[in-house]
This record gives C-alpha cells, structure tokens and sequence, in this order.
C-alpha cells in the first residue's frame, strides 16, 4: 500500500479544484471562472486499492498586488508550500499565454526539491480548436518536467495514467492509515465552513466580475431538526453597499436564486432537505476579520 501527500499547485484557473473534485468524484473545493475562488488550501482523501494520498490543493497565485485579500491568499499558498509532500502536481493552462504569473509559479516550483509532474490541463478546450491553443509556449516545460501529462480535469480525460505515476512516486505505508483520521474526504474543514464555501461558490459563479472579490459567505448556525430538516443560518458579506444592493437584486430575486442553487446543492451533498436563511450584509472589515 502507498500512503503519501501531493500538493496541487498553478496561477489562478488552471484547474486545480476542478480536477481534485473531479478525481475524488465528489465537491470538495469549490470552482468558478473567477480567479482565486480557492482561498485557503483544501486538504481531501483520494484512496484506491493502490493506497491513500491526500491532495493539497491551494489557491492559484497571483501577481504580486496591493489589496490585502489577495495577499493573504497568496501567503496561504506560499505557507503551503512548507508542507511536508512526496510529490508536487504543477499544473498549466495553455489557453493561456504564458505571463509574469505564470513565470512567477515556476520560480517557485522550482525550488521545490520533491518529485514533480507537470500537468497541462484543458484539452477539451485547446487541442480541439474551442479555445486558443499557446502550448507552444508551455513546450519547454516538457523538456524540463521527466513527467508530463495531458489531461481535461472537466471532462475527466487520461486521468489514470497520472494517477498511476503518482502512485509509482508515493513511499509505501508507513503510519496509520489516513481514513482513520477523518471519515469524510474533505480533511481540514468543518461542516460550516462547508457550506459557507458553498455559498461563496454560487455567489462566485452568479455574480458578475467585481462581486465575488469583495464578498466572502460565513455560515452561523447549522441545526438538525426534529422534523429532519436541517437549518442553516449563513450571510454574505460585502465591504460596500453597493455591492450589497447588487447581491440581493431587484425584489430580492437575486439573493433568492443564489439560495436556492446553494441549498439544492446542499441537500445533494447531505442527503437531507435544507432550510437555508440567508441574508446579505454590508461589513467593510470583513477582510481584515476573515482573512
Ligand atoms: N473546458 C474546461 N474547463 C476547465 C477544465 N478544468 C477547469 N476548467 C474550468 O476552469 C475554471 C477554473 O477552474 P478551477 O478548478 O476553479 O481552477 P483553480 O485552478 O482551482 O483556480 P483557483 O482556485 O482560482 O486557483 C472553471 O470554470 C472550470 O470549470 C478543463 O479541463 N476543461
Ligand atoms: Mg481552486
């Protein structure tokens, strides 16, 4: 049996949680086409007859900014990094150019003295002509990287030869048996900060560009009720009233929406009905607080 910790690590949207959820076959870090959706790192159970690794999956870096949430996610990453892992995933996205970002991941990445694997993701997309195809420019990663792999995270494509590679890498079994740690796969975070997550997820995705950088979601209370319903009381919180105006909508028809796509989501993921309360508030600290 192999037993061992991989950590996932790229710019913003490359994938990274799309395929660990993909993978693990089950939500466990949210995903969206904003960039840093992921916020803190996600640690999740990934077993097979093979062995158990547990995947790190970390919020892309950005360019270096002046704003305090961006810097506080970036450190969290950079934080990550000190981690003891036996193996390091980088992961690209050729439908994109390579940039400063990018640039910025793989100085880092190379100073990680751990076995790597160099993923390029999104096949779907850039050898199919859907999207632009810059591989080109990713192409002397291949030669630098003695592991390479091709994949589409979203669509689920050649994810069994890499995962056999990553077997091959991990040490055998040595402790106990990382189940035995947390019966769910989502290993480092508690059912509210779960379903906050959730949450932020929907805001994420039914939000345009500027709401989901000045918002987070927290979950207050999450009770079991006689009846079996299971109550949840959670706000949204936004640093300008503005923001706020704009994430309950017209009549509430937006606030409402994005609860009930986060409460089916909820139900699906327990198994329950789920009453959500869910308000929207204006706190302008909340980054300060929070992050
Ligand atoms: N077509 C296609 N889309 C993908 C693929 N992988 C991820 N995506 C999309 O790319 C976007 C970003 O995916 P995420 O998994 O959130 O990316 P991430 O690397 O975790 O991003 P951060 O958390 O911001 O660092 C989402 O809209 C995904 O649906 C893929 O293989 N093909
Ligand atoms: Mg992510």
């Amino acid at each position: 049996m192999k037993q061992g910790k991989v950590l996932l690590i790229g710019r913003p949207n490359v994938g990274k949680s799309t395929f660990l959820n993909n993978l693990i076959g089950q939500k466990v870090s949210i995903t969206s086409p904003k960039p840093q959706t992921t916020r803190f790192p996600i640690k999740a159970l990934y077993q097979d007859e093979r062995g158990e690794i547990i995947f790190i999956d970390t919020p892309g870096l950005m360019r270096k900014t002046e704003d305090l949430l961006s810097e506080n996610i970036n450190k969290k990453t950079l934080q990550a990094l000190n981690e003891e892992v036996d193996v390091v995933l980088y992961m690209v996205d050729p439908t994109r150019k390579r940039d400063f970002e990018e640039a910025r991941v793989l100085g880092l990445v190379r100073q990680i003295e751990k076995p790597k694997i160099l993923v390029l993701n999104k096949i779907d997309l850039w050898q199919t002509g859907k999207k632009n195809d810059y591989s080109a420019q990713y192409k002397f990663l291949e030669e630098e990287f003695s592991d390479v792999f091709y994949i589409s995270a979203l669509k689920k494509l050649h994810f069994k030869p890499l995962i056999k590679r990553i077997f091959e890498l991990l040490p055998e079994k040595k402790g106990e048996k990382f189940e035995n740690l947390n019966p769910y796969p989502v290993l480092n975070i508690d059912a509210k900060t779960f379903v906050a997550e959730l949450i932020r997820e929907k805001v994420f995705l039914m939000m345009g560009e500027e709401i989901p950088y000045t918002t987070t979601a927290i979950v207050d209370e999450i009770d079991e009720r006689k009846n079996g319903v299971i109550y949840i009381k959670a706000r949204i919180l936004t640093n300008n009233d503005r923001y706020k105006k704009m994430l309950i909508g017209k009549e509430g028809r937006k606030i409402k929406e994005i609860g009930s796509y986060a409460r089916k989501e909820i139900e699906l993921a327990t198994g329950k009905k789920v009453y959500l309360d869910l308000q929207v508030e204006t706190d302008p600290h909340w980054m300060e607080v929070y992050f």
